[in-house]
């Protein structure tokens, strides 16, 4: 990336001119160049620790030779000028920088704690510095001011002194109060970082892909993208978060003596403040701590970059002082970058469980983010294609956190002549899975393709065996990836309940033809006795699997899009697995929390042959749900005429005429009567769009079918358990805003549950609007009608009284 230090390539120099003003004049257009490849075409063209390094090398040049220093310089504008279109903030007390230490060894602490002594002038034996550490947040830093404990101004860093008023956006985020707890100082400024999570940054872009649409680089720049989105509607839309780290102007707040103090009693207000904190003594505590956040970055919610170090007593910090615009007292401790470049060998591809065909990058390996990668994963052909990856291309790779790595984006100039073609799934397979040679298929408005094959292809099944055998499934202990492997090579098992016919001697078995085959000895054979202890333990862990809850044993199944939550909602609602097995599809789509896509999807997979044979073979072999339960009770609500009609999903028969029909006394099973009925007091095109369904493909059978198996499953109600009567019976309540805990869902859940209706519009009828932040139309409609208003707590006071 960089040429050699001295090399002049631009020519713009005369041979007079020093080697730094031509390295100062190389490294800012150099500079510029990746700033408007990354901020104005959202492109990355290197890495950020690159970026860092070149940035800093400018930094370095300029501080050394002044004159070098020119308008535009990247450097004198740090974080980006602010944008026309938001109003410039002066921040009261300017926003500085922290200086960076690079080494990723230990070895950054002890510097950082040597040379504060020496600045303060202390002996060996003077005792410890006491510092305050904590997280380095990967976001965008955000000044908030409250004035007499009310959020008035959110404005970005800027370049330090000035910054852009941002106001309208940060609102949006839920986790920053609006107004202080315990606090009305005339004026308290609280900085820290805004940030994405990790999960709500992948869930975004899952959804941007399938959508078809661009995904966002990484969790920083998503930030910083909604933080300046000039409609704070979409803004909203973004999950942002917010940690506070320090302090601004302040007026009229007694500030307590030191930085961990004042966290504490920033949190105290109602500020978000990270918990992975510590105030620790000299070196030796700075570098435990950066051993210990480096043990748990994986893990994190969230992307660091580092730690802090801060020297925690205030009135050393003031003795301390600053260097141009960087804090002595504090430092930034980096670890390895979570980006680099490196170049791709291959494009392959591999088969999920549910037979998704993803392409992957094979990569000269490359250190990222503390691990060495080789495979990076490309999404899809669609994003493979928007970003051209392309066999030969250098590459800016990702990882962070327990996610795949990923390919962030191809580095063009990089590109050899002698490049690979555009990546064509297709092509690439010859129309083939690569596993079991059967053909692949891209349904339109799917981002993916798939694999046909279904379990009849060994990576499906290996995975599907994976996923079975898994702790929250049928956490069967021991069965690992490895003798799942050998076990579907070498034709032990082809179905799952094969598993449950194992013996002994088929895992001996298996273990030596796989020696054999891998041209290893047995260590078995080596001590001159066969063990078996390994094999016996499978056995038993298979056996002691056989009797899971229901819940456990429909998740591991592996039906596309049935995740725990809603194994458990078919669990509790319909009881048994019988009764699963059987629901149609309708059915399916009455039960909370069940949209249409995963009603079809659990209906496909139970109208396979294939999978009902699986699970009678399941059966056989004695594994049954140790769980079962006559449906719930609450069903037979769910269960009247007007939702199930609705369900049905008939063109034209909206949920409003359903709720008409069916107080008219339209069922079922009597819509076969709805075209010659005048009793019915229909629009016409409603009842030909009736009778034009029931006469298309298999309707007519599958509405006989749903009133059955309906009818069946009420009589499974225990006898005169009729709807157990909540205490909000005959109570109707419409939500509006945000309500500061609980979720829409949540809410609704909960009133539902204690026999309450919640309805989407506010009519005279309404008991109670239920209001949270930013309310809106239906908020005003409820004060002129004189419908009470009640917020979180009186909903929740309400459902808790009996
Ligand atoms: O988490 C951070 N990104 C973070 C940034 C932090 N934990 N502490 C910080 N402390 C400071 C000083 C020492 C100057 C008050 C910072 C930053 N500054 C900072 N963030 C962006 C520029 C400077």
């Amino acid at each position: 990336m960089q040429p050699d230090l001295f090399s002049s390539s631009s020519g713009t120099t005369s041979p007079g001119t020093p080697h730094w003003q031509e390295r100062a004049a190389w490294l800012k257009s150099e500079l510029n160049r990746h700033n408007h490849a990354y901020y104005a075409l959202d492109n990355p063209t290197i890495p950020d620790a690159e970026y860092d390094k070149l940035f800093r090398e400018l930094v370095a040049l300029e501080q050394a030779h002044p004159d070098l220093i020119s308008p535009d310089s990247p450097t004198q504008r740090v974080g980006g000028k602010p944008l026309p279109q938001f109003e410039p903030v002066r921040h009261a007390v300017p926003m500085l920088s922290i200086r960076t230490e690079t080494d990723t060894t230990e070895g950054g602490a002890i510097a950082f704690d040597a040379r504060l002594r020496r600045e303060l002038g202390l002996g060996v034996d003077a005792p410890a510095l006491e510092y305050a550490v904590e997280l380095k947040f990967d976001g965008l830093a955000l000044n908030l001011r409250y004035e007499n404990g009310v959020l008035v101004q959110a404005a970005t860093r800027g370049d330090g002194a000035t910054g852009e008023d941002v106001t309208q956006n940060i609102r949006t985020i839920r986790q920053i109060p609006l107004r202080l707890e315990n606090c009305d100082a005339p004026v308290l400024e609280v900085r820290g970082e805004v940030y994405m999570r990790r999960d709500a940054f992948e869930r975004m872009n899952e959804r941007q892909r399938e959508k078809g649409e661009k995904a966002f680089v990484n969790p920083r720049n998503a930030a910083a993208g909604a933080v300046r989105q000039l409609d704070p509607a979409i803004a909203a839309q973004r999950p942002l978060s917010f940690f506070a780290y320090g302090l601004g102007h302040v007026q009229g707040w007694q500030t307590p003596e030191s930085h961990s103090e004042t966290l504490d009693a920033l949190a105290g207000m109602g500020m978000p403040v990270n918990a992975e904190r510590r105030v620790v003594a000299g070196a030796a505590g700075l570098a435990e701590f950066y051993k210990h956040v480096a043990s748990i970055r994986d893990a994190l919610p969230f992307d660091i970059d580092g730690v802090v170090y801060k020297i925690n007593s205030y009135a050393l910090q003031r003795r301390l002082g600053f260097v141009s615009r960087e804090p002595r007292w504090a430092v930034a401790h980096k670890y390895p970058a979570q980006e680099q470049m490196t170049v791709v060998r291959d494009i392959d591809v591999q088969v999920g469980r549910t037979g998704k065909l993803t392409p992957v990058a094979k990569l000269e390996p490359v250190f990222v983010g503390g691990v060495t990668v080789t495979n990076a994963t490309l999404h899809n052909e669609d994003e493979t294609r928007r970003k051209d990856v392309r066999v030969g291309d250098t590459v800016i790779v990702r990882r962070a956190g327990d996610v795949i790595p990923e390919v962030v984006s191809v580095v063009l100039e990089r590109r050899p002549e002698a490049v690979g073609a555009p990546f064509n799934m297709f092509q690439r397979l010859e129309g083939k899975c690569p596993v079991c040679g059967s053909h692949i298929d891209r349904e339109e408005g799917e981002a993916d393709w798939r694999c046909t094959g279904g379990l009849v292809c060994a990576a499906q099944r290996k995975q599907a065996f994976a996923h079975f055998a898994g702790r929250r499934m049928m956490d069967i202990e021991g069965l690992g990836d490895r003798y799942i492997e050998n076990l579907v090579d070498l034709g032990y098992v082809h179905s799952i309940a094969d598993l449950y016919r194992l013996k002994l001697d088929d895992l001996l078995d298996m273990k030596r033809r796989a020696d054999e085959r891998d041209g290893v000895t047995p260590e078995t054979v080596q001590k001159g006795k066969i063990a078996t202890k390994w094999a016996e333990n499978l056995i038993d862990a298979i056996e002691a699997s056989k009797n899971p809850p229901l819940e456990r044993l429909l998740f591991a199944l592996g039906i596309r899009h049935v995740g725990e939550t809603t194994a458990k909602t078919l669990a509790d609602w319909l009881g048994s697995l019988a009764n699963i097995r059987q629901a149609p599809v309708a059915l399916l789509r009455v039960l909370p929390d069940i949209g249409d896509t995963v009603a079809e999807s659990i209906s496909e997979f139970f109208a396979e042959e294939r999978n009902q044979q699986a699970i009678d073979n399941l059966l056989a072999a004695n594994v049954k749900p140790r769980d079962e339960h006559p449906p719930s009770a609450k069903l037979r609500e769910k269960l009247g005429q007007a939702e199930l009609l609705a369900a049905l999903r008939i063109p034209k028969f909206t949920e409003t005429r359903c709720r008409q029909a069916a107080e008219q006394g339209v069922t079922v099973m009597s819509l076969g009567d709805i075209g010659t009925s005048d009793s019915v007091d229909l629009p016409k095109n409603i009842k030909e769009s009736i009778v034009e369904w029931l006469a298309q493909g298999d309707h007519a059978d599958l509405v006989r079918n749903l009133d059955r198996v309906c009818r069946a499953l009420l009589e499974q109600l225990p006898a005169g358990a009729a709807p157990e009567l909540g205490h909000l019976t005959g109570k109707s309540f419409v939500l509006t805003g945000t309500l500061p805990n609980l979720t829409r869902d949540e809410a609704q859940a909960r009133i539902e549950a204690a026999g309450g209706k919640v309805s989407g519009s506010v009519s005279k009828k309404t008991s109670y609007v239920v209001a949270g932040a930013e309310a809106g139309s239906k908020l005003t409609k409820a004060q002129d009608l004189g419908v009470p208003v009640i917020d979180e707590t009186a909903l929740l006071r309400m459902l808790e009284e009996k």
